[in-house]
């Protein structure tokens, strides 16, 4: 529909932390409207979906374990987002980011935001479509069903 969408994910150490209030508390003062929410085990198979850019990279098999290692929270967001989320290496990014203010290491970086809106968009049909859309992404990744 042309309104620009970002995938937000609170990422299994920020879960664990406790940051998911204040993650999303970050996006709602900041006026975003949420589109979605929930709390989701994400399978290996739509993790290796979502990271597929990614998957020559060295640390590309820990990056899998570590998004599937527990619970994260999914958040759809109408608004550009990537602002808010800071730099990837937590070290690099600005003080007043969910990154600078939250993490330090790269491979704990607590938030995952959609690069761009064709990805934001996708990622949101991905893991907070109703369960028709669902079932066209399980036909696709051919995987079970969750
Ligand atoms: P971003 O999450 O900022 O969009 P990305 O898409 O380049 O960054 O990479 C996805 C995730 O992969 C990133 O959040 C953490 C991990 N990652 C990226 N570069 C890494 C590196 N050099 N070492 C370890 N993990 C890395
Ligand atoms: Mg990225």
């Amino acid at each position: 529909d042309g309104v620009e969408e970002t995938y937000i994910m609170v990422k299994p150490d920020g879960v664990q932390r406790g940051l998911v209030g204040e993650i999303i508390s970050r996006f709602e003062k900041k006026g975003f409207l949420l589109k979605g929410l929930k709390l989701f085990q994400c399978p290996k198979e739509l993790a290796e979906e979502h990271y597929r850019d990614l998957k020559d990279k060295s640390f590309y098999p820990k990056l899998i374990n570590y998004i599937t290692s527990g619970p994260v929270v999914c958040v759809g967001v109408v608004a550009s987002a990537r602002k808010l989320i800071g730099a990837t290496n937590p070290l690099q990014a600005e003080p007043g980011t969910i990154r600078g203010d939250l993490a330090v290491q790269t491979g704990r970086n607590v938030v995952h935001g959609s690069d761009s809106p064709e990805n934001g968009h996708r990622e949101v049909v991905d893991t907070l479509a109703d369960a028709s859309q669902r079932e066209k992404l399980i036909a696709k990744i051919g995987g079970r069903s969750y």
